[in-house]
């Protein structure tokens, strides 16, 4: 099932996540549900918290569907090493209509455990460095807006209070 996606303003999106303790069958409805979701938007990721569930889990594509190989489903990632630096434009499903440059690792690696609650080690450069950069942000509550400093960032809020103000958010 397709799920409504939460954007900036809504609370969920702006909290941190709490761990899974279990992987339960019913998170197996939540995740494909992700999937499913990250999909059809299109996007390359998509975390829990964005469908206001706030558990740690992502999902993440950054072939967004060409190849189902790349599809890669984490549960409690974390963050064991990041590298170097990349600057490009980023956008977000929670804030659609938007986008920025922001400043990431060329490379992270993420350890978590996969759908079926085993251990994984994914190594992402470039693009998927910065789609599990941009996934971890998620579920500590943080988006893409809140990494910008200055005139972008105040523009970017000032336009969503504006379209908030005439129902247009
Ligand atoms: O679809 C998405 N594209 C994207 C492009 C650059 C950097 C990050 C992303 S993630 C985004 C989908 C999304 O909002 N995931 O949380
Ligand atoms: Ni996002």
């Amino acid at each position: 099932m397709i799920r409504p996606i939460l954007r900036f303003g809504e609370q969920t999106l702006h909290r941190p996540a709490a761990l899974v303790d279990e992987v339960t069958p019913d998170l197996h409805v939540l995740i494909d549900d992700m999937i499913q979701t990250m999909y059809a938007a299109p996007g390359i990721g998509l975390a829990a918290t964005q469908v206001g569930v706030p558990m740690r889990i992502f999902v993440a594509d950054v072939s967004a569907g060409r190849s189902n190989a790349d599809l890669i489903t984490f549960i409690n990632p974390e963050l064991v090493e990041a590298a170097g630096a990349q600057y490009e434009e980023e956008g977000c499903l929670s804030v659609p209509g938007f986008n920025a440059t922001v400043t990431r690792p060329t490379r992270a690696v993420v350890r978590g455990l996969d759908r079926d609650g085993r251990e994984q080690v994914i190594e992402g450069t470039d693009l998927l460095a910065r789609c599990f950069q941009h996934e971890l942000d998620h579920l500590d509550g943080r988006l893409f807006v809140d990494r910008l400093r200055g005139l972008r960032k105040t523009l970017i809020v000032r336009k969503i209070k504006k379209l908030s103000r005439s129902g247009k958010w």
